[in-house]
C-alpha cells in the first residue's frame, strides 16, 4: 500500500518543517509579559483544548505563575467559573489556540472576553482567520495547515509555538534556543521508529490503549489518546501515571497496550507503574529521552522537548487505522471544524 496516498501520512512525516516555522514565528514576534497579568487562561476545543492543558502546565512550570486550561465551550457558557475579577492594574491574558481559527465556541468565547474588556488575547493558529483578527498577539504557523481531519502536523506546530511562547514569557532564552534542535531530533525519531509504530499499530490483537502522562505531559496524553480514538475507533483513555492504579488498571490484559510518556524527573515512579502493567499481561510502549522503547536522544531540556512524544504515536494510530480498513483522513462522524449556530 502506498502511504503517500494519505494526507495524514504526509502531514505526520513533514511536520518538523512546521515545528521550525513555529519557532521562527514566536522568536520574531512580540510576546505578552508574564508580570502584566493576574491570570492566564489557555483555551481551545478537542485537540486544542488538550493542547491548552499541556500549555497551562508548562506555563506554570516555567514562570512559577498559575494558569489554567478550559474548553472554548466552557469559557463561553460558564465564564463565571473561569475568569477571575482581576484588579484594574493587572489583567487576564487569554491564549486561544485553534487550527482553523474559526471554531465557533473558541471564536465566541474570545468575542465575549473582549466585549467584557477582561484583558489581552494571544492567538496561536495555522490560518490567519477571524480568531487572529481579534488577537493582541498573533502567531500563525501556516506550514501546519492540513487536509486531514485529525490534527497531527497542525497540533504539533501549535504545541511547539506555545512551548516557545512559555519559554519566552519566562525569560528563558536558553530554553528557547535549545528548541532549534527539535526538528532534526523529530526527523531522526520518525526514521528510526516508524517500523516500531507499524508493528504495534498493525497488531489487531490489541483492543484497548491507555496513554499515561503526568505534569506537562498529561495534556499530550489526552491528545494522542484522541488520535487513537479518532483515527482507529479503538477504546482508549488517558491517565496521569499514578492514577492508573486507582481502578482503570483493572482493564489491563494481554489485549491492552499501555503507552508511557516517561519523564526524567519522575522516571522511577512512572517506570514502576509500567512494570506492574507488564506483569498483568499488558504490552508496554515506553517513550522517553533514553532507556525506553522509543528513545528521543535529543539532548533538548525536558521542559521544551515534549513534542517528541507525538510523531511515533501518530504513526501508530495511522497504521492501526489502515489495518482496521478505515480511512485515517476521514474519521467516522467528524468534520475538520465544528461550526455551531450561536
Ligand atoms: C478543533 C477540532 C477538534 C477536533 C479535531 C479537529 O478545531 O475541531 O475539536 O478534536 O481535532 O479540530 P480547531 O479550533 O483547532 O480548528
Amino acid at each position: 500500500m502506498n502511504m503517500e496516498t494519505y494526507h495524514t501520512y504526509n502531514e505526520i512525516k513533514t511536520q518538523t518543517q512546521a515545528w521550525a516555522q513555529a519557532l521562527d514565528v514566536v522568536r520574531a514576534s512580540d510576546s505578552p509579559k508574564a508580570g502584566d497579568y493576574d491570570q492566564v487562561i489557555f483555551t481551545g476545543c478537542g485537540s486544542t483544548y488538550y493542547l491548552s492543558l499541556a500549555a497551562a502546565a508548562l506555563y506554570t512550570e516555567l514562570t512559577g505563575r498559575s494558569a489554567r486550561a478550559v474548553p472554548g465551550g466552557e469559557l463561553l457558557l460558564n465564564s463565571q467559573t473561569v475568569v477571575q475579577q482581576t484588579s484594574s492594574l493587572r489583567r487576564c491574558l487569554l491564549v486561544a489556540i485553534s487550527r482553523s481559527g474559526t471554531t465557533t465556541e473558541t471564536v465566541k468565547a474570545v468575542e465575549k472576553f473582549k466585549a467584557e474588556k477582561r484583558g489581552d488575547v494571544a492567538v496561536i493558529s495555522n490560518y490567519n482567520e477571524v480568531l487572529s483578527r481579534m488577537a493582541d498577539f498573533n502567531y500563525v504557523i501556516d506550514k501546519g495547515q492540513e487536509e486531514s481531519v485529525a490534527q497531527t502536523r497542525s497540533f504539533a506546530s501549535m504545541y511547539v509555538a506555545v512551548t516557545a511562547l512559555c519559554a519566552k514569557m519566562a525569560g528563558r532564552d536558553d530554553l528557547l534556543s535549545s528548541m532549534s534542535d527539535l526538528p532534526k531530533a523529530g526527523e531522526a525519531l520518525m526514521a528510526k521508529y516508524e517500523a516500531y509504530a507499524k508493528v504495534v499499530g498493525e497488531n489487531l490483537n490489541f483492543d484497548r490503549f491507555y496513554f499515561l502522562g503526568s505534569g506537562i505531559r498529561y495534556g499530550l496524553a489526552c491528545e494522542v489518546n484522541l488520535k487513537m480514538k479518532e483515527m482507529t475507533l479503538t477504546h482508549s483513555e488517558p491517565f496521569h501515571f499514578l492514577e492508573f492504579r486507582h481502578g482503570p488498571m483493572s482493564m489491563v490484559n494481554e489485549n491492552a497496550v499501555v503507552v508511557g510518556m516517561l519523564s526524567d524527573a519522575n522516571r522511577a515512579h512512572e517506570a514502576k507503574v509500567l512494570s506492574e502493567m507488564k506483569m498483568l499481561g499488558g504490552t508496554v510502549a515506553a517513550f522517553g529521552e533514553s532507556g525506553a522503547d522509543v528513545c528521543f536522544e535529543s539532548n533538548v531540556p525536558e521542559s521544551v522537548r515534549s513534542v517528541l512524544y507525538l510523531p511515533v504515536i501518530q504513526l501508530m494510530a495511522f497504521y492501526r487505522s489502515l489495518a482496521k480498513g478505515l480511512n485515517p483522513d476521514r474519521p467516522t462522524n467528524l468534520t475538520a471544524v465544528v461550526k455551531l449556530d450561536f
